[in-house]
């Protein structure tokens, strides 16, 4: 499985499978899904249903594909949907909310990924001859570009309140879900249950190589069956990769609190250097988002000298976001408290 280069905090969608995922995968019982014939993915899609709460799952390539799917089945042309200004479902998904679904979004701000009920409440409008009419609200949790903020579960509660008031649905943005509840404490379905849908990701913590599965009413996923053949999602003995997504489910869920602490020593290793600016309190799961101001190196001087020791993160929005995961152990992360000292301390 070769050899270990680089200390990769770039992303939790940097995993490598483990030897039981790889084992599974090579024994995978399969038969062509869109025949409904997979067994290993209809024991996945069972078992992440369960997991999440919800009535029924859908096994998706992708966590976009998954946001897509849930967009275009709560909404119709012509519409609006209410979204957090710096959620990934907005910034980073390509603009399939215009493309694909042809609705606009509304962009609100919020406190560390939790938007204001009230102003939420405001921004609903009633169709009219100028007007769309405001069909769907998205909520992201854990909040990436937060940082992997945890939506508190009071602000999933008042959410729902309104969507009930106004006849709105709520998708959840759950790529990171399992990593608020370990971190918050309330279990998943305590979040799911507030929700209409919710899209959540195996490929990143969970450690599985592909895939998401988008969960809610059977009824839902009846209709999310169809737009995934029809954006050509449907795939054959795909048995083969969900057979990891199972042990994501049942073996890779309780260690993220594992990454949680890593990215919490991290982050205290770091906060008092020059250029550094991070609170580690605001660390609550495994996404370090810093902002890096340092009077003589620039951002892309910073990443190029961690490369250079072996350590690799990302620049995203004028930041710096290192992501601990299950590749990500106790020596990767004194190595790289080790290096911004080195770096940033002369
Ligand atoms: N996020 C990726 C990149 O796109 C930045 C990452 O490395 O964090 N929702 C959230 C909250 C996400 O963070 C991501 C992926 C997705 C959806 C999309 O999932 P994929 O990459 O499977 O399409």
């Amino acid at each position: 499985m070769g050899e270990k280069i680089f200390s990769d905090f770039r992303s939790d969608t940097v995993t490598k499978p483990t030897r039981k995922m790889r084992l599974a995968m090579a024994n995978a019982e399969v038969g062509d899904d869109v025949f409904g014939d997979d067994p290993t993915v209809k024991k996945l899609e069972e078992l992440g249903a369960e997991k999440i709460g919800k009535e029924a799952s859908l096994f998706v390539p992708s966590g976009t594909m998954g946001n897509s799917i849930a967009v275009k089945v709560w909404t119709k042309e012509l519409e609006e949907i209410i979204v957090e200004e710096r959620s990934h479902i907005y910034n980073m998904e390509s603009t399939h909310i215009a493309f694909i679904s042809r609705v606009i979004p509304r962009p609100l701000p919020s406190r560390r990924g939790a938007m204001d009920p009230e102003l939420v409440e405001k921004a609903i409008r009633k169709p009219a001859l100028h007007i769309p009419g405001t069909s769907l609200i998205c909520i992201e949790n854990t909040h990436n570009y937060w940082g992997g903020a945890v939506v508190p579960i009071d602000n999933f509660r008042a959410m729902r309140e309104i969507a009930d008031k106004h006849g709105l649905k709520i998708h959840l943005d759950g790529a990171r879900i399992f990593n608020a509840s370990i971190s918050s404490g309330v279990p998943v379905k305590e979040y799911t249950k507030y929700v209409d849908s919710v899209m959540f990701c195996l490929s990143k913590g969970l450690s599985a190589p592909i895939g998401s599965l988008l969960a809610g009413s059977k009824e839902f996923i009846e209709k999310a069956r169809r737009i995934r053949k029809l954006l050509g999602g449907g795939m054959r003995q795909v048995g083969v990769i969900a057979a990891a997504g199972i042990i994501s489910l049942t073996e890779m869920i309780d260690r993220l609190a594992e990454d949680h602490n890593r990215a919490k020593r991290l982050a205290e290793g770091i906060c008092n250097l020059p250029g550094i600016e991070l609170d580690p309190k605001d660390v609550e799961t495994n996404i370090i988002f810093l902002k890096f101001n340092h009077p003589r190196i620039s951002i892309q001087e910073f990443l190029n000298k961690l490369k250079e020791k072996g350590i690799l993160a990302l620049g995203l929005a004028g930041r710096i976001r290192l992501v601990t995961h299950k590749d990500i152990n106790d020596e990767d992360v004194e190595k790289t408290i080790k290096a911004f000292k080195e770096i940033l301390k002369y």
